[in-house]
């Protein structure tokens, strides 16, 4: 262990120094080896592993901002995050004293807890995300925009004395591979060892990471208190949080600035997710000529042995984890693993799009992931994992809906009631696990990769009961990024709305994502082809698993199923296949599909690869009203392709 509490105070605040001499250290690092005078001010010196260590950095940058937060926020501690095994160890074993986490059965799950969040801190909440860029113009019509000064008025008034009673955790941590030249650092300031825990697997941090941070180089700091303050003698919930109208994530994209209040939830607390590299990323990605996506990353080996890597673009919930741990069910075809939610994509030097995924872990949905639809999911899960609202098993084990059939008969649910059979769910439909990503059998062993792996192909998916067939190729790099503008898919449970099932446009899965306006994305979206030739971008298909039929069934049997499509599409990427050149794009011949061995009727086929052109004419006129926000910022060449599509409808 090398941990240390206390930087070097900054003689440029002298708050801190007050709240330094105040501690009296009763948590996590008992070794106390005593006060020292230096400079006038009293430093605390703890005793590591690593030897004595006066600070964990000598960046000034990175020291103000932890002395500034800390005179504002008023916590107890601070403590400086190593992110050892041990830090780890000391935080679980407060939080299950506490009452605020439980230990798994350790021979049935090693190494692995529980969390129940309060029953209002599930998800994501978009209507409490805002994007305060300068002029409401550049947060665009798909953001929630404040005025970025009204807004820090607000929340400074919020973050005044917010961790009062609490240890402030600072975590130090990257986004990347260390020695990847595309690397970005961020610096999360937490009241929640929920989230110290839940960073530790899903971003590289600690000891290493501060280290790399060179006094010159830059970090985006990251604000998250759970805005709970604790007064003396005041219980502490087992989850704190604030009411929903004091929970805000916000982002101050042209200071590349993070502040987050109010919820300890998913892509609400871990900064470094959502909030980092996909809204600031994005504007980053804007600024220096690549792209921040929402997309899992997989490598695909054909049974002649040769490789090719594909992105996937699907909104929340939406089957990317899934796809990024499939099990062929075709005989030779393997898939492995890079990443399940965020790429970063740049043309490299040979002009091919290069992609790599920022994380350092999962962070997925448990319902619906079971031995039969995601194998691999089990044994990446199997130990040294967080589960946040499963159920519980009488065994000590966690159970979600689609786990096992029948369910147990007895459960402890979500909310920590007894649960027998009963109709609610017994796991939040949002429940989710965190692992190191390092623990997925299937991962690629390239996964660390500094410059990212060559693209051939984008997939962009969505939940469509109908209108979407199963595969379709786009006719050009254009009319990729007008498939990927019009996505839409039904509101599944990853984000608080009441519209759940309701189909809504969430253009490149990114709706709740773009940290500007979204005419510019598409925008730069459709410049990537200036920057490069335009037949060494890789091809763009739009899939939809989730086509239904009559009786509501889903008629595709997705999951392992689905490397029949990707065998079509990695296929048609070597030129091995020709395709039917209908209105929307280009569909397979039903002989290029195979569907060998599955139990679909002919005419289940060619409802998957149908183009209904009554269908397809009410969706444009329904992109056409969705085009209207976007004014006068809609690019050009998008309207091209939407009136070229109306016309190839009506021939
Ligand atoms: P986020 O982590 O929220 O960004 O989502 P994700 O896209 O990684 O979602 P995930 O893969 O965890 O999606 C889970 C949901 O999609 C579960 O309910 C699965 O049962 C369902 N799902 C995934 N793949 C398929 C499929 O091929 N067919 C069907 N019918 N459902 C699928
Ligand atoms: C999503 O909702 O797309 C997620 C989960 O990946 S969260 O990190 O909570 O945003
Ligand atoms: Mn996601």
């Amino acid at each position: 262990m090398n941990s240390l509490i206390l930087p070097n105070f900054s003689p440029k605040c002298k708050s801190y120094v007050s709240i330094a001499k105040d501690v009296s250290w009763r948590g996590l690092h008992t070794k106390r080896k005593g006060f020292q005078k230096h400079n006038g001010y009293v430093k605390i010196v703890f005793v590591t592993t690593k030897g004595e260590m006066n600070r964990m950095t000598t960046h000034q940058g990175i020291l103000d901002f932890v002395s500034e937060a800390t005179a504002l926020l008023q916590p107890t501690h601070v403590h400086w995050c190593d992110g050892s095994e041990k830090e780890a160890e000391t935080l679980i074993d407060l939080l299950i004293q506490e009452g605020k986490a439980i230990r798994l059965n350790p021979t049935l799950r090693p190494n692995s807890f529980l969390f129940r969040s309060d029953p209002s801190d599930v998800a994501r909440v978009e209507n409490r995300t805002f994007i305060a860029s300068k002029t409401k113009r550049d947060a665009g019509p798909t953001n929630n925009w404040m005025d970025p000064k009204e807004l820090k008025a607000t929340m400074t008034s919020l973050y005044r004395g917010s961790m009062k009673g609490r240890t402030l955790y600072v975590i130090p941590f990257a986004m990347g591979p260390l020695r990847s030249p595309f690397v970005k650092y961020g610096i999360q300031l937490t009241d929640s060892p929920y989230v110290v825990l839940n960073m530790r697997y899903m971003t590289r941090m600690g000891f290493e990471v501060i280290q790399a941070i060179q006094p010159h180089m830059s970090f985006v700091p990251c604000l998250h208190s759970s805005g709970y303050p604790l007064e003396v003698g005041q219980m502490d919930p087992s989850w704190p949080c604030a009411p929903i109208d004091q929970k805000y994530i916000t982002h101050f994209p042209e200071e590349r600035l993070i502040w987050s209040y109010g919820s300890g939830y998913g892509g609400n607390a871990l900064l470094g997710k959502k909030c980092f590299s996909l809204r600031i990323a994005s504007v980053l990605a804007r600024d220096e000529g690549w792209l921040a996506e929402h997309m899992l990353i997989i490598k695909i080996t054909n049974p002649e042995g040769k490789v090719k890597y594909f992105t996937g673009a699907f909104p929340s919930a939406c089957g990317k984890t899934n796809l990024a741990m499939l099990i062929s069910t075709l005989p030779g075809w393997k898939v492995e693993t890079l990443g399940d939610d965020i790429a970063w994509l740049r043309i490299g030097k040979d002009g091919r799009l290069y992609a790599m995924n920022p994380e350092f872990g999962f962070f997925g949905v448990a319902p619906g992931t079971s031995e039969k639809t995601t194998p691999i999911a089990m044994p990446t899960s199997s130990k040294d994992t967080i589960f946040t609202n499963v159920a519980l098993t009488d065994g000590g084990d966690v159970w979600w809906e689609g786990l096992t059939k029948p369910a147990p008969s007895h459960l402890v649910d979500w909310k920590g009631q007894d649960w027998k059979n009963s109709p609610t769910p017994a796991a939040h439909p949002n429940s989710r696990f965190t692992v190191k990503i390092s623990q997925c059998p299937a991962l690629a062993s390239e996964w660390e990769s500094p410059e990212g792996v060559p693209i051939s192909g984008i997939l962009f998916g969505g939940r469509r009961s109908d209108t979407i067939p199963l595969v379709m190729e786009s006719h050009s790099w254009q009319h990729g990024v007008f498939f990927g503008s019009i996505m839409a898919s039904e509101i599944t449970a990853a984000q608080i709305t009441n519209d759940y099932g309701k189909v809504r446009r969430d253009p490149f899965a990114m709706l709740p994502f773009i940290g500007y306006h979204a005419g510019d994305y598409f925008a730069h979206w459709l410049s990537m082809e200036r920057h490069t030739e335009a037949a060494l971008l890789p091809k763009i298909f739009m899939v939809n698993w989730f086509q239904k039929d009559e009786n509501n069934q889903y008629i595709w049997p997705g999951f392992g199923e689905n490397i029949r499509v990707i065998k079509w599409i990695f296929e048609r990427c070597d030129g091995q296949v020709s395709a039917r050149d209908e209105a929307i794009g280009y569909l397979p011949y039903q002989k290029d599909l195979d569907t060998s061995h599955l139990s679909l009727t002919n005419h289940q086929i060619t409802r998957l690869l149908d183009v209904n052109p009554i269908i397809w004419r009410k969706e444009v006129d329904s992109i056409e009203t969705y085009y209207q926000m976007f004014e006068e910022e809609l690019p050009n060449e998008l309207l091209q392709e939407l009136s070229d599509l109306k016309a190839r409808l009506l021939k």
